[in-house]
């Protein structure tokens, strides 16, 4: 591995830091010996009266904070988004898309899902591509993926589903079975098994993969007018994707490959950028589309829905301190901006709660004190005080009640506008979405979007993973692949040695 500026960090420090300041304790007092514990004697035992080491040793115990349940592995970076085509105002009055040429600060985080903090970043998963946008009406974070779908079309399911990408709780192992049952028992999975086990399953680190907000939201404009939309993110680095054996070289050779690139990309000035995109559909086209346009399995055809250009984004700082600024980084689908509101898109709407209450647990209920989470540009007022670790002025002396006669904070006419009432009406009941259309637009990947080679490669890294799970199991997979494609079904079972579909 060579050295670049990622490896030559702490030289750097050294060349640009003059460090004359005394080691202190954590209360700020001065030591004088750091390397040597009190003892009775040379060889004698330690004493409890050495509160040096008892502050050491026990910040030490606490170092580590739960890692995400998923996307434990990532790395981050900041920059901006600048606005580059008036066309997004016609239907959204979001404050950061106001004018061609504003720039609004951006955090972001890439990851890969189903690993460790510690795990190898050139695995086959998708990748996380997680923006925050420190906007002048708050935050807004777009918390998605390197592709455009999902594996799933009802939140309640995503715990299993994830327990299935995880160890098995008995031998601790990654389990093929536990994958590709739930993967074959829940065909609406087929698309995006599609898209993870193709040539973009690997992406060539951080710089070279697309990002999309995946699920479908809503846009409101200054006349409180709704439209449905989608979000994309195009890399001008070009798309580039590791073939098999290099990126498993990597997992043993340079298993942070991504983190690395993207940190020597940016201290190099080689800033990584994307152009920004949106699709549209409106209410009417949403009731009249031949596929439900809030299913995230699904993509929006481009043909129908083309892309609007509206921006691009640019990261051109590293973090300044890897655990403060992305560790301690907390994304959630519910921070939104007036002008952008969630759709009906089930998995969108379970996220909305999951992410707030999975931070309250990981950093705590004032997580968005922390530097990197708060709504710097705003001033934040409100009637929420308290809670673990509050190290603001907790809102000083105003009233912590609503309303008041005392003169705290008040309600926002533009918000209110910017949020119409909505009609929804229908039957209260748990709907099965299982035999909804799991299979057209696997087909269509298959067939239209892949070439010949990749349709070959597609078949082979299925079968080379599925090929750990039990008989019955690949021969209920092969049978949802021949569902997309019968060529994709007899050329895995083929591979395996099985039946071809057809006869299973
Ligand atoms: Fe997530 N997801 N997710 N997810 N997700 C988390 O939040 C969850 C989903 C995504 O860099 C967790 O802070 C549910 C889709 C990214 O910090 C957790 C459902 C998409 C990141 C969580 C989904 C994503 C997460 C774990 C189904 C793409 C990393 C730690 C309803 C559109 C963000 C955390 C970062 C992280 C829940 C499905 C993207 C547990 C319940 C679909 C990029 O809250």
């Amino acid at each position: 591995m060579s050295r670049g500026p990622a490896e030559d960090q702490l030289n750097s420090y050294k060349k640009t830091v003059k460090d004359e300041s005394i080691v202190t304790t954590a209360t700020g007092a001065p030591i004088g010996v750091k390397d040597a514990t009190q003892s009775v004697g040379h060889r004698g035992p330690l004493l409890l009266q050495d509160v040096n080491f008892l502050d050491e040793i026990s910040h030490f115990d606490r170092e580590r904070i739960p890692e995400r349940v998923v996307h434990a592995k990532g790395a981050g970076a900041f920059g901006y988004f600048e606005v580059t085509h008036p066309d997004i105002q016609k239907y959204s009055a979001a404050k950061v898309f106001g004018a061609v040429g504003k720039k609004t600060p951006i955090a972001v985080r890439f990851s890969t899902v189903g690993g460790e903090s510690g795990s190898a970043d050139t695995v086959r998963d998708p990748r996380g591509f997680a923006v925050k946008f420190y906007t002048e009406d708050g935050i807004w974070d777009l918390v998605g993926n390197n592709t455009p779908i999902f594996f799933i079309r009802d939140p309640i399911l995503f715990p299993s589903f994830i327990h299935t990408q995880k160890r098995n709780p008995t031998t601790h192992l990654k389990d093929p079975d536990m994958f590709w049952d739930f993967i074959s028992l829940r065909p609406e999975t087929t698309h995006q098994v599609m898209f993870l086990f193709s040539d973009r399953g690997i992406p060539d680190g951080y710089r070279h993969m697309n990002g999309y907000g995946s699920h479908t939201f809503k846009l409101i404009n200054d006349k409180g007018e709704p439209t449905y939309c989608k979000f994309h993110y195009k890399t001008d680095q070009k798309i580039k994707n590791l073939p098999v054996d290099r990126a498993n070289d990597l997992s043993a050779s340079d298993p942070d490959y991504s983190i690395r690139d993207l940190y020597n990309a940016i201290a190099k000035g080689d800033y990584p950028t994307w152009t920004f995109h949106i699709q549209v559909m409106s209410y009417t086209e949403a009731e009249k589309a031949s596929f439900n346009p809030f299913d995230v399995t699904k993509v929006w055809p481009q043909s129908d829905y083309p892309l609007i250009p509206v921006g691009k984004l640019v990261l051109d700082r590293n973090p300044n301190n890897y655990f403060a600024e992305v560790e301690q980084i907390a994304f959630s689908p519910a921070n939104l901006v007036p002008g952008i509101e969630p759709s009906p898109d089930k998995m969108l709407q379970g996220r909305l709660f999951s992410y707030s209450d999975t931070h309250r647990h990981r950093l705590g209920p004032n997580h968005l004190q922390l530097p990197v989470n708060c709504p710097y540009r705003v001033s934040t007022k409100n009637y929420q005080r308290d809670g673990s670790m509050c190290f603001t002025d907790n809102q000083g002396g105003a009233p912590n009640y609503f309303p008041n006669s005392f003169g705290g904070p008040t309600e926002c006419e533009r918000a209110r506008k910017l949020n119409p009432p909505e009609r929804v009406s229908g039957d209260v009941y748990r709907i099965s979405t299982a035999h909804e259309d799991n299979f057209s637009q696997a087909g269509i990947f298959y067939s239209k979007v892949l070439n010949a080679e990749e349709k070959l490669r597609l078949a082979n890294n299925i079968s080379g993973h599925l090929a750990g799970a039990s008989q019955f199991i690949q021969e209920r997979a092969v049978k949802n692949f021949s569902q997309a494609s019968s060529e994709l079904g007899i050329r895995i079972a083929t591979n395996l040695k099985l039946k071809t579909s057809a006869n299973l």
